[in-house]
């Protein structure tokens, strides 16, 4: 807590003497002035439809919002060491606020180290870090992950509550990123504690991408067949939509021969449901740029936030997916 308000502190005083400068750096870095604050966001990529909308929603917040002057943004293509490298730019460019949305939960406590010593705060947005790390962050804005696998897990203990024991696939996202691992916790949290009947046949990651679903459900179908297999568990949409090419080029049909969750709730993911190809979509909402830049300019005036704002979201069942469609916005 106290790193958290030392930081924002550091960070306010920055600003204030900015403005008392009457504009920015003089080595043309960042530093809140007249002009407004200048954030650094070091984004994961753009592997899905998901994170897409999210930078889709990030950029156009800081564009319509005044109090925000630039936003320096940096797309990492799913490479931690390029989140790492956008980091420590950020820094000698001295922004005012660093926004990462991290790959994955380890290896961060170097560069965030840095950002501290530099004065810089940092604000996670979407994936969250390992616990070693809580203080190297004022706040994170994002998804509840392992409440998205609770929702998948129930949903699981009532659809196949009549199975003597139920034969589940698992394409798990991004090995060691926040989602993969919460969604995968919250899904068997509730199968177990449930007493739910189950076997995980095979589990593997398919990295969050329509060409990685397919090809680990091709594996899994030469592997294991289909015949026995009653759900596959998708991390993702993309990845739930890849394995649906994968299962109807193998002459099988998805939703029926085997039922299927996606989170995200992409329109694609909609529409997949709306034919019949998916039986639960778990929501997980991309669109916290608003949010995202109050955030950012609480944290650069020293305010008291939260340690994390979770953003709003649902799930849909059958019989659900074609009057929501048209309400989806990614
Ligand atoms: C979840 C986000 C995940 C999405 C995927 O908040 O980090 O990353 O579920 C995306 O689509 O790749």
């Amino acid at each position: 807590m106290l790193k958290k308000t030392l930081a924002g502190i550091a960070a306010g005083a920055l600003l204030l003497g900015m403005a008392a400068c009457g504009g920015s750096d003089d080595d043309g870095g960042g530093g809140g002035s007249d002009d407004g604050l200048i954030v650094g966001f070091a984004q994961v990529g753009a592997e899905s439809a998901w994170r897409v909308a999210n930078s889709e929603s990030v950029k156009a917040s800081a564009e319509a919002d005044e109090r925000i002057g630039e936003l320096k943004f940096v797309d990492a293509q799913q490479e931690q060491e390029k989140q790492i490298e956008a980091i420590r730019n950020f820094i000698t460019q001295k922004v005012d606020v660093i926004v990462l949305a991290p790959v994955v939960e380890t290896g961060w406590t170097d560069v965030l180290t840095e950002a501290e010593n530099a004065g810089i705060p940092v604000i996670l947005a979407d994936r969250g870090i390992e616990e070693a790390d809580e203080d190297l962050y004022v706040t994170r804005i994002g998804s509840d992950f392992i409440e998205e696998g609770r929702k998948a897990g129930t949903w699981t203990t009532e659809e196949f509550a009549d199975n003597d024991t139920t034969r589940i696939l698992q394409l798990e996202g991004t090995v060691g990123s926040a989602p993969a691992n919460d969604r995968k916790t919250g899904f068997f949290e509730v199968l177990d504690s449930e007493g739910f009947s189950y076997e995980l046949v095979d589990s593997q990651s398919g990295d969050f991408t329509a060409e990685g679903g397919k090809a680990v459900m091709e594996t899994f179908i030469s592997t294991h067949g289909l015949e026995d297999i009653d759900l596959l568990y998708a991390h993702n949409d993309e990845m739930g939509l890849g394995a649906i090419q994968a299962i109807e080029e193998a002459g099988y049909t998805p939703g029926v021969d085997i039922e299927i969750i996606i989170v995200d709730g992409s329109k694609a993911g909609f529409e997949a449901g709306a034919e019949g190809k998916v039986n639960y979509i778990v929501e997980c909402n991309p669109v916290f740029g608003d949010q995202l830049m109050d955030l950012v300019v609480q944290v650069a005036n020293g305010d008291e936030v939260e340690k994390f704002t979770a953003v709003e979201e649902s799930a849909y069942g059958e019989g659900e997916f074609e009057a929501e469609l048209p309400n989806r916005k990614f």
